[in-house]
């Protein structure tokens, strides 16, 4: 038996000559198995975790993750002007919704699945939808309510009684402010920024948009304004205040800090899609980095979000009554988003009741009996699992944790074992339509590709295969009856740790 070879602080592993042996050395002990390494074991004997792969997730971004699905509210001025941008010239009056009802925008939210709103708390006409202290350009000055109105208020609050987190969008591009593209708007855009920070409860989310396009009304000057988008909202002075007045936030810009645009408006991520990127000196609206695809290994870990309309616009146009999108347009980008890894934004504009329109109820209604109808139930529940490796021989890393409904607990492999396979045998044929993989994210994105064969007539036919996994990965294959399926990690930049995996039948 040759030496193991221990570095200092224990941390390696070498010895691909062992037969299986445990050797203790400066406290520490290892367990080291032929061909496959040895492994750090904790004081109870029991392996210890592999080591994170690249750039990881926070713990703000853990729980962004775990949203998964949550909503935009398109809502100002342009409602009622049928424009998507304003032009920063229009009347406070204009804004007048006629039948307000936050609980009936949120309640859709909440009976879609979403798992929170972000609300248009200023677009780029900036008219305010909160009274703020540093314009009269808002609903103070508008006939609804008598003025007194507040929809932010309405909104975060509604948020909070139908149990979803509440965040808002703050147009850094503002077409009514005199000051825009000089000095002094900063100013005005901080206090507005701790303004909405202060005084509505907890945010999920604050969403920089990077859209900046030059021209407006800039308080009766109607001229176009260029500014240098790298430069002018001196970024990581204007995202400290976020992160010191909410430090659970997420924040988005097109290329983070927290997480990123996937680079088109409709909704669909890249295959592969990493949650790590590159962005150099990248600020909001000048995106270099590959948005969609990401980028591996990366530099930093900046998820992409989906954000898409259910219907053309992003507000609310009534000649867009019957062009909202159908359940099943609706599921394709689901699976191109949250089956890729990403969060999905979901677009709802309230109409100029203040409302979500009918069309747009019934199709989120759909959508959600079917999304709930495939995943009621994993048909992969009782199957017998058998891994070509388990990291240690220890049950705490075993298979049976990607069948425990635990996104916390994993199947690993032991350090140098890349491309395991498992094999599942089913309690008996099962059909199929979706398959479900989770990795555990806080060891970072260890996949590079996998395939997944089914045994069909005697023989293993191979029915599906992707590259990134991430947070959550779903791929539709055509029904499949079996017995049997088999996994195949096929690469790896790391041993693999996968959280969760599922058998669904879409009806
Ligand atoms: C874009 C904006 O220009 C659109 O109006 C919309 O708010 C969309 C979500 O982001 O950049």
């Amino acid at each position: 038996m040759r030496k193991a070879l221990i570095t200092a602080g224990g941390g390696t592993i070498l010895g691909p000559m062992f037969k299986r042996s445990t050797l203790l050395s400066v406290g520490t002990a290892l367990s080291c198995f032929a061909l496959t390494g040895c492994i750090r074991l904790n004081g109870a004997g029991r392996p210890m975790p592999p080591t994170p792969y690249g750039q990881v997730p926070s713990a703000r971004q853990l729980r962004w993750h775990a949203m998964e699905f949550y909503g935009f509210l398109h809502f100002t001025v342009n409602t009622f002007t049928d424009k998507e941008w304003g032009y920063g010239d229009e009347a406070e009056s204009v804004f007048n919704p006629t039948d307000f009802d936050a609980d009936q925008i949120v309640g859709v939210a909440k009976e879609a699945g979403m798992a929170g709103l972000i609300l248009t708390a200023k677009h780029h006409d900036g008219f305010c939808l909160w009274p703020s202290a540093y314009t009269e350009h808002s609903v103070k000055n508008s006939p609804w309510q008598d003025g007194k109105g507040d929809v932010v208020r309405e909104i975060g609050a509604a948020c909070r009684r139908h149990g979803l987190k509440f965040g808002v969008y703050l147009s850094p591009w503002d077409r009514n402010y005199p000051e825009y593209g000089r000095e002094a708007y900063l100013t005005y855009y901080r206090n507005q920024l701790r303004e909405l920070l202060t005084n509505y409860g907890d945010l999920f989310t604050v969403w920089f948009d990077g859209a900046n396009g030059g021209d407006g009304y800039y308080g009766g000057a109607r001229e176009t304004r260029r500014i240098d988008n790298r430069t002018y909202y001196d970024w990581n002075n204007t995202w400290q205040i976020v992160r010191d007045l909410q430090p659970f936030a997420c924040m988005f810009s097109d290329v983070g800090p927290d997480f990123r645009w996937v680079g088109n408006e409709r909704g669909i991520a890249g295959e592969p899609c990493w949650a790590t990127l590159s962005p150099g000196d990248g600020a909001p609206g000048n995106t270099q980095a590959n948005l969609n695809q990401g980028e591996r290994p990366g530099t930093h870990w900046i998820p992409a979000e989906c954000d898409v309309s259910i219907r053309p616009g992003w507000f609310y146009h009534a000649g867009q009554d019957d062009q909202v999108k159908t359940p099943a347009q609706l599921l394709d980008i689901y699976y191109a988003s949250v089956g890729r890894g990403c969060c999905l934004n979901l677009n709802l504009p309230p109409d100029r009741r203040g409302r979500i329109h009918d069309n747009d109820v019934a199709s989120l209604r759909e959508f959600r009996r079917l999304l709930d109808a495939t995943f009621a139930e994993n048909l992969a529940a009782g199957a017998r699992l058998t891994a070509s490796n388990v990291r240690g021989k220890n049950r705490n890393f075993g298979p049976g944790r990607l069948l425990d409904g635990d996104r916390t607990t994993y199947w690993a492999t032991d350090d140098f074992v890349f491309t395991p396979e498992l094999a599942l045998e089913l309690p008996a044929a099962r059909t199929f339509n979706v398959i479900e993989l989770r990795e555990h994210l806080p060891l970072g994105q260890r996949v590079d590709a996998f395939a997944i064969d089914a045994r069909i007539d005697g023989a293993w036919k191979e029915i599906a295969k992707g590259t990134s996994i991430g947070n959550r990965r779903l791929l539709r294959v055509d029904p499949v009856a079996t017995t049997q399926v088999r996994l195949r990690i096929t690469q790896a930049a790391a041993c693999p740790a996968l959280a969760e995996f599922g058998l669904y039948r879409e009806p």
